[in-house]
């Protein structure tokens, strides 16, 4: 019998494939593997079904990807939940604007997720405000939660519907403690350090898809690590800062980088407010990271 699923799962030689009729462990027919393409999680494929009790099947045919994340695979991703905290540990502006920038350089729909809000006070709570000012204004989607007391989770889940989503964050924000209300028969380290690089842990383990009652999946990587940025040409930089990229064309020089040119659009809008100075400094780190890199490698 012919049937389709989803990949949630890569175990030594054998796929777990998500079908109607439940989890199904399968190979891979010879005439697939020939062809190089390696599968991997969230990967959506035919199979013949040649067991029922306990199922087993054999995959036929790969479906077409919308989008592939190398390190870690996962095929088909289309949103990531950037989890950031303004306190413990402290909000990291250049963190997430690195995130954002990966996120929309991968074609994944970022959602901004501030956690830990039942730790915030006076202060930090004008901090939560001028920051969600800052992304909401950009157009860039925001959600608070806790783990501790299950604020905003439903948001995240309704989000979550017929996707599959992963979550990105530094270590100690509470990636692990929101997929614990999400999925809360499975097991999570939480408190845990997953590696204080976000290296090296990352590049062995493989992803497992997680499916949710209502439809959809969330990736279980210890936390997308998206810890270098990826590569784009120095001039595509402002691209992926949808505020900034609003004025290409306004500036006096065609070749204008924003970076105090004379008759520069975008330093008249940051004297003025409209830009927030953290996002004009992350994007021309970035694009002097990128600059860099193309004259050292490429
Ligand atoms: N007060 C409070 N504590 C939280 C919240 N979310 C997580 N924590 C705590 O923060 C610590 C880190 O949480 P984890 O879920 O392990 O964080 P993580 O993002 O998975 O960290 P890594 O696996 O190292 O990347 C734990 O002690 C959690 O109990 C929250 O919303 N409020
Ligand atoms: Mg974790
Ligand atoms: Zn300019």
């Amino acid at each position: 019998m012919q049937i389709s699923g989803r990949i949630i799962e890569e175990q030594k030689s054998f796929f777990i494939v998500n079908t109607g009729c439940g989890n199904v462990r399968c190979t891979i027919r010879g005439a697939l593997k020939k062809t190089k393409t390696k599968l991997c999680a969230g990967d959506l494929v035919d199979l013949d079904l040649i067991n029922k009790t306990p199922p087993e099947g054999v995959i036929t045919t790969l479906h077409n990807r919308t989008s592939l994340l190398k390190r870690p695979a996962v095929a088909n991703l289309s949103q990531v939940f950037i989890i950031t905290t303004i306190k413990t540990p402290p909000l990291d502006l250049e963190s997430l604007d690195r995130f954002l920038f990966s996120a929309q350089v991968y074609n994944l729909k970022p959602v901004i997720v501030f956690n830990k809000i039942d730790l915030l006070k006076d202060q930090d709570l004008n901090c939560l405000k001028k920051t969600e000012d800052i992304y909401s204004r950009i157009g860039y989607q925001i959600i608070e939660t806790s783990a501790s007391t299950g604020l905003g989770v439903n948001n995240i889940l309704q989000l979550c519907a017929d996707k599959i989503s992963a979550f990105a964050g530094l270590s100690g924000v509470g990636k692990s403690s929101l997929l614990s209300l999400l999925f809360p028969d499975k097991t999570f380290r939480i408190g845990d350090v997953s590696g204080t690089s976000g290296r090296g842990t990352h590049t062995t383990t493989n992803v497992s898809l997680f499916p949710l009652i209502q439809g959809g999946y969330v990736a279980d990587t210890p936390g997308l690590s998206f810890v270098d940025i990826p590569y784009v040409p120095e001039t595509e930089v402002i691209h992926y800062f949808p505020e900034l990229v609003c004025r290409i064309g306004e500036c006096r020089f065609n070749d204008c980088i924003h970076d105090g040119e004379p008759g520069c659009a975008i330093q008249s809008l940051l004297e003025q407010n409209q830009i927030a100075p953290s996002r004009h400094q992350n994007y021309l780190k970035f694009y002097k990271q990128m600059k860099e890199q193309r004259r050292q490698y490429r």
